[in-house]
């Protein structure tokens, strides 16, 4: 048996991180998986992906692009006699989903700051072309307006840590107390952007990240952040893909993130 997935770029440690979650629990029920790595994210490059996987005779395949409600309704449409499940798509939206609670996290870390009694607080943002990217973005934004605040700069990035370097030689030139990072790649960057410039985390500023990757808690002070548990959503992947293979179709789930305070706050 065969299922397939259709990724965004491996050498992005979360996507890779969830694609071996999913790897090694789909081989615990006997199931191979066909990856497919798309390096351009437009629907043309999916459908190609899409094709090939179904070659491959896959039962069911899991898609782990940034998507908006749109784009994979139309993929739905499209590909009838062919399971998809979403992995990066809003919520609300109406297609097979497993995906993080982006506002419940950007919330979590939001509130974490402030309960630091700190109120210079910046963004760093991921790629707002990218759904969770701006999920992540208004959380933060509704979290600091609620408590009366606004950030003082805000910057974006494009996940890598040397974008989050780069962002965050701007960001620091207004003095923030505490910055909130869209992932932990980026939040490397701005931790060695602090070292370069002899500023003390969490001494001057408190840093932030998103999605707990398996090196966070190696980094110089160990990253607090927003913790995405990859292997359950490996677990409910599987669980889905699965099922539809037995024709049934199980509910969309929206899984809960936690934050785990580590060195880079206080
Ligand atoms: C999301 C990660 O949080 C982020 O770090 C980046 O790697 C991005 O993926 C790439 O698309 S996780 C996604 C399932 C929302």
């Amino acid at each position: 048996r065969i299922w397939g997935l259709i990724t965004t770029d491996l050498s992005l440690h979360a996507p890779s991180q969830i694609a071996a979650a999913i790897k090694s629990q789909a081989s615990q029920v006997g199931v191979d998986v066909s990856i497919a790595m798309l390096e351009e994210l437009n629907e043309q490059a999916c459908c190609r992906a899409l094709d090939t996987l179904l070659a491959q005779r896959v039962e069911a395949v899991a898609i782990n692009l940034p998507l908006s409600t749109s784009q994979a309704s139309a993929l739905v449409e499209r590909y009838t006699h062919a399971p998809i499940l979403f992995l990066d798509v809003p919520a609300s939206a109406q297609v097979p989903s497993v995906t993080f609670d982006a506002a419940q996290g950007a919330a979590l870390g939001a509130k974490h700051l402030l309960s630091l009694s700190l109120n210079r607080i910046a963004l760093l943002h991921g790629p707002l072309s990218s759904v969770s990217a701006e999920q992540r973005r208004a959380g933060w934004m509704n979290t600091l307006a609620q408590a009366g605040l606004q950030p003082v700069a805000q910057g974006e990035g494009d996940w890598s840590a040397y974008s989050g370097y780069l962002q965050a030689q701007a960001l620091l030139r207004y003095q923030p107390q505490g910055i909130l990072v869209a992932n932990d790649q980026m939040a490397l960057g701005v931790l060695r952007a602090c070292a370069e410039r002899g500023i003390s985390v969490p001494g001057e500023i408190s840093v932030v990240g998103f999605d707990d990757t398996a090196d966070s808690a190696w980094f110089t002070p160990p990253l607090t952040t927003i913790r995405q548990d990859f292997r359950q959503l490996g677990e409910s992947c599987v669980f889905w893909l699965n099922s539809v293979a037995g024709k049934k179709t199980p509910a969309s789930q929206c899984l809960p993130v936690t934050l785990v305070t580590r060195e880079s706050t206080g």
